[in-house]
């Protein structure tokens, strides 16, 4: 009998939407209902290239607008081994951002069309779901102000929600908007039941190629 795969589900919104949070409490709602789960995130910091992205974002280093792109898609690439063997062994994985983060963030930067900022995540592991928590910039600003990493300016966030939108009319993405305004547990309820029937759904499906 061959083990049905797990489903690869993705959180993603502008800083401050509330992603880690609702990971966190979706994996431990999975896990504890018996449905195998781990969390994920992008970028992932551990990793020789994740060292590159991490000196970058806290302006320790200054990198080309184009390499950091590549950087952080290289940084999703380097894990697509270790998501596709833990997807077939059952696990689901709950990843907090990935090619949407990517794309909305160096599209955001003058001279970068949403076109040229897909083309290195083409064919990496499509997810099953994409919630995206959704935030009006003015709710954001309200949850306190932005740290001292690169990209956390309101004004930037802004442009970074309005690429997130048009990223969102594609509809060979699963996406579903999750009104990220109301409190942790009512989000949560949400998010979980979105994940669980797309963990129900995934079951016969193989798992597919983003945007190809
Ligand atoms: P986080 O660790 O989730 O706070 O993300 C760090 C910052 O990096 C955040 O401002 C969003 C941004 N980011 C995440 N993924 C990407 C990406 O693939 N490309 C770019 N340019 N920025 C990203």
């Amino acid at each position: 009998m061959t083990c049905r795969r797990g489903a690869l589900i993705v959180l993603e919104g502008v800083d401050k939407a509330g992603k880690t949070t609702q990971c966190k409490k979706l994996v431990q709602a999975l896990q504890e209902s018996g449905r195998p789960a781990e969390m994920m995130r992008f970028p992932d910091r551990t990793t020789k290239i994740g060292h590159l992205i991490s000196s970058y974002l806290e302006r320790k280093s200054n990198l080309e607008d184009h390499t950091v792109h590549l950087l952080f898609s290289a940084n999703r690439w380097e894990l697509v081994p270790e998501m596709k063997e833990k997807l077939e062994q059952g696990i689901s994985l709950v990843v907090d951002r990935y090619a949407f983060s990517g794309v909305a963030f160096t599209s955001a930067k003058p001279g970068f069309s949403l076109d040229w900022c897909k083309g290195p995540d083409v064919g990496l592991p499509k997810p099953d779901l994409v919630m995206f928590l959704k935030l009006n910039p003015a709710e954001a600003e309200g949850r306190g102000e932005f740290g001292t990493e690169r990209y956390e300016t309101t004004v930037f966030q802004r442009t970074v929600q309005s690429r997130f939108e048009q990223l969102m009319k594609d509809p060979s993405v699963n996406w579903q908007v999750i009104d990220a305004a109301r409190c942790i547990d009512d989000v949560h309820t949400d998010i979980k039941e979105h994940t669980v029937n797309a963990i129900n759904k995934v079951e016969e499906q193989p798992l597919g190629d983003l945007w190809k």
